[in-house]
């Protein structure tokens, strides 16, 4: 329950529109540290839930946590991921509007661990008949399983997921879940090939190494010492403390059951898994500039496992065949060339071995007979903004990701706010905020963009580098607002910022990329050779994988940034149709420590998931609304004329409560269904009325008891 004013002292305030200075940047990390500090991990801003990763298991999602937040409103409840969940819930299966919940934060802030709460609280929340239970748990066994495939150990996170994820849950009319789709986005397939120090490849080759009974690893000719893969040898050596590879690679084999992914399709992708760490072994010496297979064995047991001929595969692995006017020419490699060719393979087959996967469980997901289109939840799981020391093309997707992301959220808040005030007949001055879609633009405005001069660079072989390419748009953005470049800037800026380098003014803050690599992520190139033997094998998920009409195909294929940004796009129309809930997930530390708030690391992230102009935004209007129902049923003891029996209607019966309680004219409006607050200290006073009313009525109730 909402709390009287002397508890509100001890453990912050639940909601951040009652901040008294709600622009005061310390206050507002003071509040969430007290309340970090008495395991209360939840606040609001309104609508939206800030959480903060408590780093430990706190007693809070049980079922019976599950019951005190179903049919409960917002209001009626302390801050809870539950109460998020029910009250989308509620507008989805009563008022018939698609929901999607925005889970933003960094790495390790707690996203993921929210999605499952989400789907937690909706499996439980809704019906409980044997139909149902079996597409529940394909939707909850569909998380392990990705996890496997798709998370890795990084030195933020010890179960770091490596893509995006948007997961749409489908209803019945019932309100029951009868199907979903997942789409994903942008794998860190870099992660196959290369590691950092102190992290790890994807979980699934330790969880098959460390799991596989010994038929399976002598079938797939895996030894299971881990430093026998060169792809597993760059980062950590293996164990993670507090993960057991050998017990999760029998859940997601137990996953991929109740998934109904057959024992011959399990198979082959164990092969695959395999036949990735065999690629790694294969190493090349050179000869007169021509590359030599130095390990045909690994050749031999990439080529047993997916099922290709190993000569055409040792052929493919060392030679490049163009198309040059209309007549197909073959050269050797360079030992160098050859090893880019085989890294470039491993990545597009694990790449398209986890697009697969996602897909492959969809299928499974597909509702029988999709009844409604509207009643569908979904709930975004992608990476917040990122600024490490060095930001690379990965980091400038990511971050694009985020700007449309912002975009989304000043459309649907903003519009929702003026819609709702509109609806309801209040009238109400604008409020300013800036609007990042000027960023958007700078990035992939067609023809002038980031997104097309590097599209632009990557059509000319040969003729440009990195530079062409940062030369290019210096000349034409060089004068943007928003970039800055090493060319261009004042001395000082220069000495911050490196001649390979652009800098962004991004709405959450400065990020410097190093150019470097650039071109050769966008073009993301896989020779014709190996795509042609891949689309030979026997191994029928690599076969679906990579069609012959794409070896076959002459146009160029989509650049990478090209793609991520039309999935993009197609994301953006899919959740601008629909009511937003937002969570916004906070790290207390970098330590992966429950005891630790560090002050301006939390700082740091409040200003860029714009949670200080989100309150601002909230307070310029009508910092608190309840619809008159809600407001009547919690304060009516605090006027003799409504308590305790009132009969009128609930407009008239708050009227008399907002003239008993001395509202001024100006402190509140009252709307077509709801009473508006402007300030919250009115709110603030009338909560701190009841709380003492309340208590003085226990305690009349409870002389009377002494009494008897
Ligand atoms: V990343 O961008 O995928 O690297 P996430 O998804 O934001 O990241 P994740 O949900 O994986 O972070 O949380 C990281 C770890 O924090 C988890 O493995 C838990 O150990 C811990 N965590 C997060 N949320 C909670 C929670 N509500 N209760 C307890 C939590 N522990
Ligand atoms: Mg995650």
């Amino acid at each position: 329950m909402e709390k009287g004013l002397h508890e509100r002292d001890l453990v912050g305030l639940q909601d951040f529109i009652l901040l008294e200075d709600y622009q005061n940047e310390t206050a507002f990390v003071d509040n969430l540290k007290k309340r970090f500090q008495a395991n209360l991990i939840y606040t609001y801003i309104g609508q939206v839930l800030v959480e903060v990763n408590p780093y430990k298991e706190l007693p809070i999602y049980s079922e019976d946590d599950i019951m005190q937040y179903t049919r409960k409103h917002f209001f009626e409840v302390p801050p809870h991921v539950f109460a998020i969940s029910e009250n989308a819930y509620r507008s989805l299966t009563e008022e018939n509007r698609g929901q999607c919940i925005l889970i933003s934060g960094e790495s390790g802030s707690g996203k993921t661990e929210a999605s499952k709460r989400v789907l937690q609280y909706i499996a439980a929340a809704s019906g409980h008949i044997s139909t149902v239970e079996g597409v529940k748990d394909k939707l909850l066994q569909s998380n392990p399983l990705l996890e496997a495939f798709g998370n890795a150990k990084t030195n933020r996170n010890d179960n770091s997921s490596r893509f995006g994820k948007y997961m749409d849950v489908q209803f019945n009319f019932a309100g029951e879940p009868e199907g979903g789709n997942i789409l994903n986005y942008l794998l860190e397939k870099s992660r196959v090939i290369h590691q950092s120090g102190g992290e790890r490849n994807f979980h699934i080759f330790y969880q098959l190494l460390a799991g596989g009974d010994d038929n399976l690893l002598k079938e797939l000719q895996l030894k299971r010492n881990l430093d026998t893969f060169y792809y597993l040898t760059d980062g950590d050596n293996g164990n993670v403390i507090g993960i057991n590879d050998a017990d999760n690679f029998r859940t997601i084999q137990k996953a991929m059951t109740v998934i109904e992914i057959s024992p011959k399709e399990q198979s082959e992708i164990f092969e695959i898994v395999a036949s990735i760490l065999h690629m790694g072994n294969v190493g090349f010496t050179e000869e007169e500039g021509k590359a030599k297979i130095l390990k045909p064995e690994s050749v031999r047991a990439v080529s047993k496992l997916l099922g290709c001929e190993e000569s055409m595969l040792s052929a493919a692995l060392t030679h490049r065949t163009i198309e040059a006017r209309g007549e197909l020419v073959t050269s050797p490699l360079s030992r160098e060339s050859a090893i880019y060719a085989r890294d470039a393979l491993a990545k597009a087959v694990y790449d398209r071995l986890f697009s697969w996967l996602v897909s492959r469980i969809n299928q499974s997901l597909h509702p029988e007979n999709t009844s409604r289109k509207n009643n569908v939840m979904g709930i975004l799981d992608i990476y917040g903004f990122e600024i490490f020391q060095k930001n690379s093309f990965e980091q400038f997707c990511i971050n694009f990701c985020n700007e449309k992301l912002q975009q989304l959220f000043i459309e649907l808040t903003l519009k929702s706010e003026q819609e709702e005030y509109l609806r309801e007949g209040i009238e109400w001055v604008p409020v300013t905020y800036f609007d990042n879609k000027v960023i958007c633009n700078l990035i992939e405005e067609k023809h002038k963009g980031i997104i097309s001069i590097m599209d632009e660079e990557c059509l000319r072989p040969g003729e440009t580098t990195d530079l062409t390419f940062l030369n290019k748009m210096n000349d034409r953005l060089g004068d943007h607002p928003h970039y800055v470049c090493h060319e261009f800037a004042s001395t000082a800026v220069q000495k911050t910022l490196g001649r390979d380098d652009f800098r962004l003014v991004h709405y959450a803050g400065d990020v410097t990329y190093n150019v470097n690599g650039f071109l050769d992520k966008n073009n993301d190139l896989l020779f014709r050779d190996l795509k042609e033997i891949m689309s030979r094998t026997k191994n029928s998920i690599t076969l679906k994988c990579f069609p012959a009409e794409e070896y076959l195909d002459k146009r160029r294929p989509n650049t990478a940034v090209t793609q991520f940004r039309n999935s993009l796009n197609n994301l953006m129309e899919i959740l601008m149709c629909k009511e937003p809930s937002y969570i916004r997930c906070i790290k207390p530390n970098d330590l992966k420590s429950a005891d630790l708030f560090d002050d301006s690391l939390v700082l740091h992230q409040v200003k860029y998931l714009g949670l200080m102009e989100n309150l601002r935004v909230r307070r310029a209007g009508f910092a608190y609304r309840r619809s008159y129902e809600m407001f009547l049923r919690r304060y009516k003891c605090l006027s003799k004329q409504t308590w305790p029996n009132y009969k009128g209607p609930a407009k008239d019966g708050v009227q008399i409560l907002a003239n008993e309680l001395g509202y001024g004219a100006e402190d509140y409006r009252m709307g077509k269904t709801k009473i508006f607050i402007r300030f919250p200290k009115t709110l603030f006073d009338t909560e701190d009325a009841f709380q003492l009313k309340k208590h003085y009525l226990a305690s009349i109730i409870q002389a009377r008891w002494k009494g008897r």
